[in-house]
């Protein structure tokens, strides 16, 4: 169905907003038997690529050359890393460091979220080993002591990761406390209700599936709205000096 030209999704300089509406699916070498829609890569401004991987039953992600960070939104996939697999379900997520062989293949009809970035080593530190868990497996914080906003982070605060991924759950009616401008770009995937985000100087109304890319210096705040909570996944780079450039 068409729309007489209309839709949510804008592509601005510094953020864009891409609705279920607009999505197109493409095939990223390697993949079999799965689609991607692809929200962000170097090609809209981002340092990152992160897409939304839909397989088959039997399908599979194929290779990936850099740090690779999964999130399952439906179905079952199997990931091994060597001998053996994990099993991941909804909510489970795996991380994958750089030039780690691995395969990703779908038990059943899938969706995954997927982060792909260029790892950028420090000298001395060792970089990161796999991670598999889980969503549920991680304790909550209130956001600066907002018990109606509480974080999850997925992934280890110490400086050998150079990226984050949390979730971040709000109350109806709960929103960030300040508009935050960072030297960080976000990758987000709404997953549960919805919304007002506001993006440099315009407010959008967003809901479950929608995803928002938000470059560097991006003016942003987000204020739940609905009877259910509205919860999403964000990356965010992190632990890098800044005078070291991911573009
Ligand atoms: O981690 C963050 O920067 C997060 N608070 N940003 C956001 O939700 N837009
Ligand atoms: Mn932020």
């Amino acid at each position: 169905m068409h729309h007489l030209g209309l839709t949510r999704s804008v592509r601005r300089a510094n953020h864009a907003l891409h609705t279920p509406d607009a999505f197109i699916r493409t095939q990223i070498p390697g993949m079999s038997k799965a689609a991607a829609v692809v929200h962000a890569s170097p090609a809209l401004g981002a340092a990152f690529t992160q897409y939304t991987a839909e397989m088959e039953a039997g399908g599979r992600l194929g290779a990936c050359l850099h740090q690779r960070f999964l999130f399952v939104l439906e179905g079952a996939v199997e990931v091994s890393v060597g001998p053996g697999y994990e099993l991941l379900v909804k909510g489970d997520y795996a991380y994958l460091p750089e030039a780690t062989a691995h395969d990703v293949m779908a038990s059943e009809p899938s969706r995954l979220a997927v982060i792909e970035k260029a790892y950028q080593k420090l000298r001395g530190v060792t970089a990161p080993e796999p991670i598999f868990s889980s969503e549920a497996k991680i304790g909550g914080q209130p956001l600066m002591g907002d018990l109606d906003l509480i974080v999850r982070s997925l992934l280890p605060d110490t400086v050998a990761f150079d990226f984050a991924v949390n979730t971040m759950t709000y109350q109806p009616g709960a929103g960030l406390s300040m508009v935050e401008v960072h030297v960080m770009e976000h990758g987000l995937l709404m997953l549960e209700g919805g919304g007002i985000y506001r993006l440099d100087e315009q407010w959008y109304p967003v809901t479950a599936g929608d995803f928002i890319w938000m470059g560097p210096y991006c003016p942003q705040w987000f204020g739940a709205i609905g009877k259910t909570p509205a919860k999403y996944l964000i990356y965010k780079d992190w632990n890098r000096h800044p005078l070291v450039q991911t573009k």
